[in-house]
């Protein structure tokens, strides 16, 4: 969270500075839906349609009618001021695409890890890249319709979370919810390297 850049020529054109989010998750929790809600650009997508072929590797117990899934990345951008971007990348959620995630993950400030309590162990092996990497990361729970609710307590206990790593419930539909979890990621952020926590 640096300040100000200024362009190569010297210009004086300040150069916005962009700050690289992972949204992350297991299959099907709700990362597109999240990039998209949240871009001001048209995001950009790498879905493809789920096939018969997939039929033993895709588990879609609990997200029976998802048709697409994400191959490659989602990409999104928000303009926080004339000189703070946030670029937003959507990681796939299927583990046939690992050899993705290096890539993906290199120089992020920090991740969301979206949680769909339908099939909360999906999101462990995302939690564990964060936690490995020491990359900060807060825990976004997708409450979708027909989905149980637990309290935040309940589902921290059954990911085993650190009490420092932040929990909100989101509905990855909603912009201002998305803004929301990302607001609290930002903070901890901030936390993590010592800094003072923004304002809004
Ligand atoms: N009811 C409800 N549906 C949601 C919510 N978030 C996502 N969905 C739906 O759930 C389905 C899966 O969402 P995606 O955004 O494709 O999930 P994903 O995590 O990107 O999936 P993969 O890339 O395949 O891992 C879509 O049909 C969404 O419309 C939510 O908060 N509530
Ligand atoms: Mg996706």
């Amino acid at each position: 969270m640096d300040s100000v850049r200024y362009d190569g020529e010297r210009r004086g054109n300040r150069v916005p500075i962009a700050l690289k989010i992972l949204i992350a998750g297991g299959f099907g929790a709700g990362k597109t839906t999240l990039v998209s809600a949240l871009s001001e650009v048209r995001p950009l997508q790498t879905e493809e349609i789920l096939t018969g072929a997939g039929i033993d590797t895709d588990d879609l117990s609990g997200v029976e009618t998802k048709t697409t899934t994400t191959v490659a990345m989602d990409f999104g951008r928000i303009t926080i001021n004339e000189d703070l971007q946030l670029y937003l990348f959507g990681t796939p959620g299927q583990d046939r695409f690992w050899f993705l995630w290096d890539e993906l993950a290199f120089g992020a400030l920090g991740a969301v890890v979206l949680a769909d309590t339908r099939r909360l162990a999906d999101c462990f092996p995302s939690i564990d890249y964060f936690e490995q990497r020491g990359i900060p990361f807060v825990v976004g729970v997708n409450c979708f319709d027909d989905a149980r609710r637990f309290s935040l307590e309940a589902v921290r206990r059954a990911l085993d979370l650190d009490p420092d790593v932040p929990m909100v419930l989101c509905d990855a539909r909603d912009r201002q919810s998305g803004k929301t979890v990302l607001i609290s990621l930002v903070e901890h952020v901030a936390r993590h390297r010592g800094e003072p926590v923004p304002t809004a």
